[in-house]
């Protein structure tokens, strides 16, 4: 027996010595930390703790790193950042494609959950506009909807900017709108402005997004425009009066090198899938409930092993 341990030993460590110093194919993930980006909406903050922690049970250490929501597909192909999350298709779709095309990301699937990004109103302002939710009934009403800042121009409250400015913009332009784009400084505030609007009966016409919190506790409607289809946006070279996709897809995406360097870890990430209601609660915990993310992931965590629970299973 000590002959033994004596003899292997010194072969187990030099293996493990090679192996460390040339990076050769071993089973284990790489002890480097898997970088998380965080970005400014809540459902893609919590869900990153989730899946870090999702990872660290696996042994891996993780990083989570403040980013732009557009600039992040340049960062992942570089390696800066490792995995993406959320990756929306109306407003993220564009960015994503290009650092696919470029090479360097890999598209590690597509989530259950179906996904709209939208001008939204809550359900009480139906009655300040007959007509809802078509777009022309919309701007019929666009005095009802102006502020002094945008009078006597409907206003139109958009997300922030690094979500999708210039579609916006040309989509006003090119439908001829009476409504002036006005962005928000952060999620946060524009559930601030609905909570407002909603508690002094007033009519307001902001961007908002499903999976979300709103999905069950706002009634509400998405305004309808023009059919979405691949190339109508301005951007792309149609003529721009098209809304968001109707039901858009919600993707992952991984450094390339991922599969490589965190075999185990990569394997997780393929397996993840979360749903509208999963997604719907992960902005909840935060925007309603008033937890920190962190403490929503782990709430998260804790309601829902019987989801993650077989992701993990060999
Ligand atoms: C990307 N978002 C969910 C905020 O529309």
């Amino acid at each position: 027996m000590k002959f033994m341990l004596r003899k292997l030993l010194p072969v187990a460590l030099v293996s493990m010595l090679l192996a460390g110093l040339s990076g050769w194919a071993v089973a284990a993930d790489s002890k480097d930390p898997i970088i998380l980006p965080t970005h400014n909406w809540s459902s893609q903050i919590v869900m990153s703790y989730v899946v870090g922690k999702l990872f660290e049970k696996l042994g891996d250490n993780v990083e989570y790193k403040p980013a732009d929501s557009q600039a992040v597909y340049e960062s992942i192909r570089r390696g800066d950042v490792t995995v993406s999350m959320e990756v929306w298709q109306s407003t993220f779709g564009k960015s994503f494609n290009e650092a696919l095309d470029k090479g360097g990301i890999i598209d590690a699937g597509t989530h259950t959950a179906k996904t709209r990004e939208e001008w939204w109103y809550p359900a009480y302002v139906t009655e300040f506009c007959p007509g809802l939710p078509s777009w022309e009934a919309l701007n019929a009403c666009a005095e009802t909807f102006s502020s002094p800042e945008t009078a006597p121009l409907g206003r139109y409250l958009d997300g922030p900017a690094d979500w999708h400015g210039q579609e916006t913009k040309d989509r006003i332009e090119a439908l001829k709108m009476d409504y002036k784009a006005v962005f928000a400084g952060s999620a946060a505030a524009l559930w601030a402005e609905l909570e407002a609007a909603k508690k002094n009966n007033k009519p307001i016409v902001l961007f908002n997004w499903s999976p979300n919190f709103t999905d069950a506790l706002y009634g509400g409607d998405f305004i309808e425009f023009p059919e979405y289809y691949e190339g109508c946006r301005k951007e792309d070279g149609g003529d721009g009066v098209c809304g968001s996709p109707p039901a858009g897809w919600l993707k992952k995406a991984a450094y390339y090198q991922m599969p490589k360097k965190w075999p185990a870890a990569y394997k997780l990430l393929t397996r993840i899938d979360f749903d509208k209601v999963q997604i719907a609660t992960m902005a909840k915990l935060v925007d309603i409930d008033g937890l920190e993310h962190e403490e929503a992931a782990d709430k998260w965590l804790a309601d829902n092993e019987a989801a993650w629970k077989p992701w993990l299973k060999d």
